[in-house]
């Protein structure tokens, strides 16, 4: 079905692996196509609850294929037509998105990395804003991401030196939502996600649109985005049993409907 990436699903979790290890998953054309289908994929499937976005090999990804690169290439337009297709897909995703980030992120690997709703670091892993270092603006909603996370201070200091972030500087940042040991790695990345795709899946969805939401909106017109979000999450079937289990004194099962 796909040539740049693998996609399985096991356990409602769909894992999408980046596929090309001896260029350190860089993206192609064809890999952003992929990518960007592979979610929409995803985000449609009902037996799915999870997205876990990794790489193949020692690498997350280098981002941009440099050698796909030309100096006839216009970069506005390469970011119109591939990249941002892709971004917007992850956007608009409904479930939690996990970037398993297994080795070095790059590039518009680390803009991907910090588009999920999730970050799991692996202790050999590394950020690098690499596009300074090609002469190019960080791009695919990086320098959107990056200052919500760690201030303007931190993401302008980032952007402009291109430093390798390892582990320890990931934490400190608050960048990774958990760093993971090689060893541990597989089993706690999926740990993890089969631990997101039992929960309350449109509730999650709704979190996540909230959150977004609260960038561009006054308190008073965020108050009514929440009574109406509140409203789908009060009609659904994991709230029903969210209760009975309550009262009930068990474990609840949600079923993510
Ligand atoms: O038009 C547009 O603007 C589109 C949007 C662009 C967004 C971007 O992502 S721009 C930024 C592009 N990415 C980079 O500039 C990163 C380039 N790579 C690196 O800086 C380093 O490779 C890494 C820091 C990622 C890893 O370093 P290291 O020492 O672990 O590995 P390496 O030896 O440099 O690379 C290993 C191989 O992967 C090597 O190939 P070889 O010599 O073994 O055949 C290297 O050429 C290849 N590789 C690494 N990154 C890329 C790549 N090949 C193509 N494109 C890459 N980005």
């Amino acid at each position: 079905m796909f040539e740049t990436i693998k996609y399985e699903t096991k356990n409602h979790v769909a894992w999408i692996i980046l596929n090309r290890p001896e260029k350190l998953n860089a993206f192609t054309e064809k890999m952003n196509m992929e990518i960007t289908n592979s979610l929409k994929h995803a985000s449609m499937d009902n037996d799915v609850r999870a997205i876990v976005i990794t790489g193949e090999g020692r690498a997350f990804s280098a981002g941009q294929d440099l050698a796909e690169v030309d100096e006839n290439m216009d970069h506005g337009e390469v970011l119109r037509s591939r990249y941002r297709p892709m971004m917007k897909q992850l956007a608009k995703c409904e479930k939690p998105v996990i970037a398993a980030v297994n080795g070095v992120a790059a590039g518009a690997g680390f803009s991907l990395a910090l588009a999920s709703d999730f970050r799991l670091f692996s202790e050999k892993a590394s950020f690098v804003q690499a596009f300074i270092h090609v002469g190019l603006v960080p791009d695919s909603g990086n320098l959107y991401f990056l200052p919500k996370l760690i201030g303007n201070a931190k993401a302008l200091e980032l952007a402009v030196f291109g430093e390798k972030l390892k582990a320890d500087k990931v934490k400190e940042l608050g960048l990774a939502t958990k760093i993971i040991s090689e060893e541990n790695w597989q089993s706690e990345v999926t740990k993890f996600a089969e631990q997101l795709a039992s929960m309350p899946t449109k509730a999650i969805g709704l979190i996540k649109r909230s959150i977004q939401a609260s960038w561009n909106m006054s308190y008073e017109e965020f108050l009514e985005q929440e009574a109406y979000n509140q409203r789908i999450a009060g009609l659904s079937e994991d709230h029903k049993e969210g209760v009975t289990a309550f009262s009930e004194k068990r474990m609840p099962e949600f079923q993510g409907k």
